[in-house]
C-alpha cells in the first residue's frame, strides 16, 4: 500500500488529491490521512493542502517502501526488513531453510552480530550502512559457489558506480575497495546436497554513511572507508541498494544464460588485484607472488618467485606494491 502511494506521488510529480488516492487504493480519505502520517513518521516530507491534496517533497535517506517501488526483477521482489538483527545472513539462512523463494532479500538497519569470513566480525553501526543478504537457488555445483561471490562483487562495484559515480574496485576474493581501503565485503554461505546447491545466501556489507573515525573501532579506522567519506556527503542507501539488486538480476541471468566468461571479463576489468605483487594468507600458509589471473572456478592464479604457478581457492590478500 505504501509503495502504491509513493508511486502515485512519483508518477504525478505534483499534488495528488485525497479523492484520487482514495479511489485508486480503495480506502477512505481518513485512512489515507493515517498512511500519510505513518510515512511522515518514517521521514517522508509530505505537503498537505485542503484544496489540492498531498505532495511528496522529500524522501528519507533509506526507505524500504521506496526501495520496493524501484524493483522490477526477481531479485528483491520479496524484501524483509529488520530495524535490528543479529546477522542478515543468519536470518536469511533460516528463511531459506523454511522455503523462502529465490530472490528474497533481507535488509537490516543494524546488525548486532555482523559476520565476516572465518568467524570474523563485520562492524555494523546503526542506520548508516548497507547490511543485506540475498537468497539464491541456483542450479550450480557447490564447487562453483565462488561464481556467486564473483557475480556479487561485480554487481556491487557496478551498482556503487552507477548510483554514486565512485569507482569501486574488487580485491580478490571478496573485498570492495576504494583508494586501497575497504568499502565493503561479501560473505557467501550455502546449503548443498549431493545434487548441488540447495540455496545460497549472499551477504553484502557496504559502508555508506559511516564516519570511519566515529563509527569504527581503532583497528579498522585505518583500513576502512565509506561512500560518504569519499564523496563528503550523505548518500541514499535506497538508491544504492536498488542499483545493486538491478545489477545482481542482470549478472545472474548472464551467468545462467551465457556462462562465466562475460562475468569473468567484467571482474577482471574491475579488479585491482591482477598484475600486482601480492601476499596471500591461506590458513597457515603465506604465499607471495604476482596475481596473474583467476581460473574458471574463481581461484587466484599466483606466479611464485620460482616462476611456478600456484592456485589458491580462498585467503586474505594484501597488495605489496
Ligand atoms: P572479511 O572476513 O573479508 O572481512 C572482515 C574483516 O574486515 C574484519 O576482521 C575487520 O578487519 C574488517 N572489517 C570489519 N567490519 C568492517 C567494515 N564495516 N568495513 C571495513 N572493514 C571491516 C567480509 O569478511 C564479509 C563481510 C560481509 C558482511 C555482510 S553484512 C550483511 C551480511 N550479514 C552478515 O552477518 N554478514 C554479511
Amino acid at each position: 500500500m505504501f509503495n502504491e502511494i509513493i508511486n502515485m506521488f512519483k508518477k504525478k510529480g505534483d499534488f495528488v488529491s485525497g479523492e484520487e488516492m482514495s479511489k485508486k487504493l480503495g480506502i477512505t480519505r481518513a485512512a489515507i490521512w493515517k498512511k500519510i502520517k505513518i510515512l511522515r513518521g518514517a521521514g517522508y516530507k509530505i505537503q498537505a493542502s485542503t484544496a489540492k491534496g498531498y505532495k511528496l517533497i522529500k524522501t528519507p535517506e533509506f526507505s524500504v517502501e521506496e526501495l520496493r517501488t524501484l524493483i522490477r526483477g526477481d531479485i528483491g521482489r520479496e524484501i524483509i526488513f529488520f530495524e535490528s538483527i543479529g546477522s542478515t545472513n543468519t536470518a536469511a539462512l533460516e528463511l531459506a531453510e523454511k522455503g523462502a523463494p529465490h530472490g528474497t532479500v533481507v535488509i537490516a538497519d543494524r546488525q548486532t552480530k555482523g559476520k565476516g569470513r572465518l568467524g570474523r566480525t563485520w562492524v555494523s553501526p546503526p542506520k548508516k550502512n548497507i547490511y543485506m543478504s540475498v537468497i539464491l537457488r541456483p542450479e550450480l555445483e557447490p564447487k562453483d559457489a565462488t561464481l556467486l561471490t564473483i557475480m556479487t562483487a561485480v554487481s556491487c562495484a557496478k551498482g556503487v558506480m552507477k548510483s554514486t559515480g565512485l569507482k569501486a574496485e574488487i580485491k580478490w576474493p571478496n573485498d570492495l575497495m576504494i583508494s586501497n581501503k575497504k568499502l565493503g565485503g561479501i560473505l557467501t554461505e550455502m546449503k548443498s546436497d549431493p545434487d548441488g546447491i540447495v540455496f545460497a545466501v549472499i551477504g553484502i556489507g557496504i559502508n555508506v554513511n559511516s564516519k570511519t573515525k566515529k563509527d569504527f573501532p581503532p583497528d579498522i579506522r585505518g583500513i576502512a572507508t565509506s561512500i560518504k567519506e569519499e564523496l563528503g556527503k550523505i548518500q541514499s542507501r535506497t538508491f544504492i541498494i536498488a542499483e545493486i539488486l538491478k545489477e545482481l538480476e542482470h549478472w545472474y541471468k548472464v551467468l545462467l544464460n551465457e556462462g562465466r566468461k562475460p562475468l569473468f571479463d567484467e571482474w577482471k576489468r574491475l579488479s585491482s588485484t591482477l598484475g600486482r605483487k601480492v601476499r596471500v594468507t591461506a590458513g597457515d600458509n603465506v604465499f607471495t607472488g604476482v596475481a596473474e589471473d583467476i581460473d574458471k572456478g574463481g581461484m587466484l592464479i599466483l606466479r611464485l618467485p620460482s616462476g611456478m604457478l600456484k592456485k589458491i581457492s580462498s585467503g586474505d590478500l594484501t597488495m605489496m606494491r
